[in-house]
């Protein structure tokens, strides 16, 4: 049995067992939600940009940015069939909400109803992307008032018996203690502690490292990874991506009108445009003759900033893109939303089922301690039993291990079990770190020559026992993808 097929049995035993009871329509949830689209929660201090990378990752504006009393409410973004608005209201009722939405992102009719009346917001949008993820907007850590942090902090507390999201894209402008603080009490202790297995990083406003400049985001690139390597920031997070998040938006929504600005600023000469970047206040106000108003440039600003709008002309004077359609491409690739997309696949989407599983479980396993009936202490031992010994969740504990660093040994011998265990993407061939159209034969070759070191490895008596424990689990990968590509080619 696979590990969704063993968690959609215990939830089915845990349905009977609570049948009737004011808990049965609770568990029916956690059980519809494993054939739901993955929830992705995006988190981080306020103003470090989540909103609007939403936006980017729906691919329109619909989460509102900056203030406003609806960025001071948890809200979830999900497909749907009609264009709808609920507000969860905190005395339990569901209320059906107004919104408009005229200057692009969606403007919500609070009807009388008070930010602290309201729990949660649903949005209902038809979206493509939003058929993969349900996305969940939070007001964030830092936030205006203790209460609206506070907000923030039940969507992830160990406490509350389900974790609303399956997985946290965790935002950080700069690195703060506060931030780690807030990753480590979002990481539960039951599957495996601490975990780094749903959490990915991203270093946001990345353009306005080194104030705009068109290295921008290679310095950011450099700093992410030095973030990602670092010891308390691997415990937390899979790995760190650099983001700017403005631009990814602008990129996916841009218009003609926006090109035609971009390209009368490309006419200029280079020199010219470098004196007028130098600053927003600038932009804004010097060269008259420019041929775009004021209230124009503060538009172009808002939309790419500094570094947006001197990425975009430049890429216009140089002729490397003409059409719109070419130069969102490469806005999109340039803002690091491309690479944030697969990176997202490869450690989310591709896991999907791992990490609705481990919700599930743990949504089960919190009812029956605090809620126990005839016969729940049985599930309970059935779901620690899946936990200590489904593949994917050892997986995932030896990827914690590790990133802890309690598995140590030679780097490259350490890289290799990271990357076989699933820790840079589930796929075969980034397990087995080779190309995406690998041969099977390749891969397959490359999947016994791995198996048989580390069979090597789990056998030898100097390894030590972490390293040992963590061959074993590398073996059964081995096997796994060897399985799965016999079952192929049949
Ligand atoms: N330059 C730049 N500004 C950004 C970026 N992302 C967001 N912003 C701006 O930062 C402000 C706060 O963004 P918002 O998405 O509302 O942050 P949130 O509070 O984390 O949701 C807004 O004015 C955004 O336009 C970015 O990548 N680069
Ligand atoms: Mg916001």
């Amino acid at each position: 049995m696979t590990l969704i097929e063993r968690t959609r049995a215990v939830l089915a035993r845990a349905v009977e067992l609570y049948r009737g009871t004011e808990h049965e329509r609770r568990l029916q949830e956690v059980r519809d939600r494993l054939d739901k689209p993955l929830r992705v929660a995006v988190a981080g201090r306020i103003k470090a940009g989540k909103s609007t990378l939403l936006n980017a990752l729906v691919g329109e504006r619909l989460a509102p940015t900056d203030a406003g009393e609806c960025t001071r409410i948890v809200t979830w973004y999900r497909d749907g069939h009609t264009y709808q608005v609920l507000a969860n209201q905190r005395d339990g009722q569901q209320r059906q909400l107004r919104f408009s939405r005229d200057a692009g992102t969606i403007e919500i009719d609070l009807g009388g109803l008070t930010t602290d009346d309201i729990h949660a917001l649903e949005v209902t949008w038809p979206s493509q992307a939003l058929r993969t993820a349900t996305l969940v907007d939070t007001p964030g850590i830092g936030s205006l008032s203790e209460h609206v942090a506070k907000r923030t902090w039940d969507m992830f507390a160990a406490e509350e018996q389900e974790t609303p999201a399956d997985a946290v894209l965790y935002l950080m402008r700069h690195l703060h203690s506060q931030d780690l603080d807030f990753l480590r009490a979002f990481h539960d202790t039951e599957v495996s502690r601490p975990n780094p297995v749903n959490a990915i990083g991203i270093l946001s406003r990345a353009d306005e490292i080194g104030a705009g400049r068109l290295d921008a985001m290679a310095s950011a690139r450099k700093i992410a990874t030095r973030l990602a390597t670092d010891d308390k920031v691997r415990r937390v997070v899979q790995t760190v991506v650099p983001v700017a998040g403005l631009l990814a938006e602008t990129a996916v929504t841009l218009t003609e009108e926006e090109v035609r600005q971009l390209r009368t600023i490309g006419d200029r000469t280079p020199r010219e445009v470098e004196a007028l970047l130098l600053s927003a206040d600038r932009f804004v106000n010097l060269m008259p003759e420019l041929g775009l108003t004021s209230i124009e440039r503060q538009g172009l600003l808002n939309r790419f900033g500094l570094f947006g709008v001197r990425l975009g002309s430049t890429l216009l004077r140089r002729g490397a893109v003409s059409t719109a359609t070419d130069l969102a491409k490469v806005l999109a690739e340039r803002s690091g939303l491309t690479d944030l997309r697969e990176v997202l696949g490869s450690l989310f989407f591709e896991r999907r089922d791992v990490l609705k599983s481990r919700s599930a479980l743990l949504a089960v396993d919190a009812l029956t301690r605090s809620e126990p009936v005839a016969g729940s202490q049985a599930v309970a031992a059935e779901i620690e039993e899946i936990i200590a010994s489904a593949h994917p969740f050892n997986e995932l504990r030896v990827l914690s291990s590790v990133r802890a660093g309690w598995v140590t040994g030679k780097p490259d011998v350490v890289e290799e079990l990271e990357h076989l265990i699933g820790g840079t993407g589930a796929a075969t061939h980034l397990r087995l770190r080779l190309p995406v159209d690998a041969e099977p034969d390749v891969l397959a070759a490359a999947a016994n020559g791995a198996l048989a070191r580390w069979q090597q490895r789990a056998e030898n008596p100097l390894t030590s026992h972490e390293l040992q424990m963590a061959a074993r689990v590398a073996v059964r990968s081995c096997e796994g993808m060897l399985a799965e590509l016999r079952a192929s080619v049949r």
